[in-house]
C-alpha cells in the first residue's frame, strides 16, 4: 500500500480550542501523526511517499473559490490587523445563524471568519493553510495512484488536519479541506462511475455528506455517535437520505454511546452491504480511530485488536480503496490502531 504522508502537517499546530467553556490544549496535535508514522515504519506496513502540488482547480470544485481564497489569506489578514496577533491563534466567535444574512460580505475579519466556520474548536494558525493544502495533495495523489492502470489496489493519505467535517465553504471539527471528498472527486475524474465514501470516524462526516448530498455518483455512508448527544449535533441523523438526484445516496448510521465492537461491526457489515448494492467502482474510507475505547473525546468501545478485523472487513469487497486519516485522539495508541486497520486490510 502506498502511503502519502503530509510533510507539512506539523505547520498546523493549534494552541487552544474552546471546549466545555474553557480554552484547552488542542486535541488535534502534530504528535498524532508522528505516532502513526513511527508505527508504520516499525512494522514496515506500506511504502511512504510524498505528494506533488495540489490541483487547485479540483480543490475549487469541491470547495467554493471564495472559501479557498479566505483560507489562503486568513492568517495574513489576522496578523495584518495587529502584529501582536501572531502570538495568538485565530478562533471564530460570531456566526450568522437563522435569520441573519449570508449574502452580505462584511469586511470585518471576525465576521468573515464566522461566515466560513461552524465551531470554536478549530483554530487557524500561521501554517494551517500550508498543512491543509499539502494534506489535500496527499488525498488527491492517493486517489490517482489507485486509479492508474497497474497501480496499487489501495493507498492512504496519512495527513492532518483531518477533513470530513469541512463542507464546501466552512471549516470546523478540526477540519479545513475535505480530503475524503477530494479523493472521491479524483476517483470520479479518473473514470470511476460510482464512488462510495464510508466514514468510520466516531463523529458524523457532515462535510462529506453535505458536499455530495444532491449527487447519486458518490454514495456517502457514515457510522458514528448519535448526534443527539455527540458532535456535530446538527447533522448525522438517520432520516438524512440525500436530496434531488442524491435522494437515497446518503446513509447515516448513528449508534448510541457505549457501543462496543460487537454492535459497531454489525453496523459496519450493513454499511458494506450498502456499498455492495450500490455497485461502487471505488471506495474511500474516512478513517477515524476515535472509536477506540481510550479516546478522550469519544464514547465507543473498540479495542486495539478489533482494528485488525475492521481492516479485514474493509478489504472483502475487493474495491480499489483510498484511506484518508480523520480523527483519533488517544495519541499513544493511535499508531497501533491505524497500523492494525492497514495490516488487517492487506491481510
Ligand atoms: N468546541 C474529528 O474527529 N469537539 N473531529 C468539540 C467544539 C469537536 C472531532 C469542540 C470534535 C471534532 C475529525
Ligand atoms: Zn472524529
Amino acid at each position: 500500500m502506498l502511503i502519502y504522508h503530509n510533510p507539512a502537517h506539523r505547520m498546523h499546530a493549534g494552541r487552544q480550542e474552546m471546549f466545555r467553556g474553557r480554552l484547552v490544549p488542542c486535541h488535534e496535535a502534530p504528535e498524532r501523526l508522528d505516532h502513526v508514522l513511527a508505527e508504520l515504519r516499525r512494522r514496515s506496513v506500506g511504502e511512504l511517499c510524498t505528494p506533488v502540488v495540489a490541483d487547485m482547480d479540483l480543490v475549487r470544485r469541491v470547495h467554493t473559490p471564495r472559501y479557498v481564497e479566505f483560507l489562503t489569506h486568513a492568517w495574513g489578514e489576522w496578523v495584518a490587523q495587529d502584529p501582536a496577533n501572531a502570538e495568538v491563534d485565530v478562533l471564530p466567535s460570531v456566526w450568522p445563524v437563522r435569520g441573519f444574512r449570508h449574502d452580505v460580505a462584511p469586511t470585518n475579519f471576525a465576521a468573515r471568519l464566522g461566515l466560513f466556520s461552524f465551531d470554536s474548536g478549530t483554530p487557524i494558525t500561521s501554517g494551517t493553510w500550508e498543512a491543509a493544502i499539502t494534506g489535500a495533495a496527499c488525498a488527491i495523489d492517493a486517489a490517482r495512484a489507485v486509479s492508474s492502470t497497474g497501480g496499487p489496489r489501495a493507498a492512504m493519505a496519512l495527513t492532518r488536519p483531518p477533513g470530513h467535517h469541512a463542507g464546501t465553504d466552512h471549516f470546523g471539527g478540526y477540519c479545513f479541506l475535505n480530503n475524503a471528498a477530494l479523493a472521491a472527486e479524483t476517483l470520479r475524474d479518473a473514470g470511476a462511475q460510482r464512488v462510495a465514501v464510508l466514514d468510520v470516524d466516531y463523529h458524523h462526516g457532515n462535510g462529506t455528506q453535505s458536499i455530495f448530498y444532491a449527487r447519486s455518483d458518490v454514495l456517502t455512508v457514515s457510522i458514528h455517535g448519535d448526534p443527539t448527544t455527540e458532535y456535530p449535533f446538527f447533522l448525522g441523523y438517520a432520516d438524512e437520505r440525500g436530496q434531488d438526484a442524491g435522494e437515497g445516496f446518503n446513509v447515516n448510521m448513528p449508534l448510541t454511546c457505549g457501543t462496543d465492537f460487537e454492535g459497531w461491526s454489525q453496523a459496519l457489515g450493513q454499511a458494506l452491504d450498502t456499498v455492495r448494492r450500490y455497485r461502487a467502482d471505488a471506495l474511500v474510507i474516512a478513517l477515524g480511530v476515535d472509536t477506540f475505547e481510550g479516546d478522550p473525546i469519544s464514547r465507543f468501545r473498540l479495542r486495539s485488536a478489533d482494528y485488525l478485523q475492521v481492516g479485514q472487513a474493509l478489504a472483502l469487497g475487493g474495491l480499489p480503496t483510498v484511506f484518508v486519516l480523520e480523527g483519533g485522539y488517544a495519541v499513544a495508541e493511535l499508531g497501533t490502531n491505524v497500523a492494525n486497520v492497514l495490516e488487517g486490510f492487506c491481510g
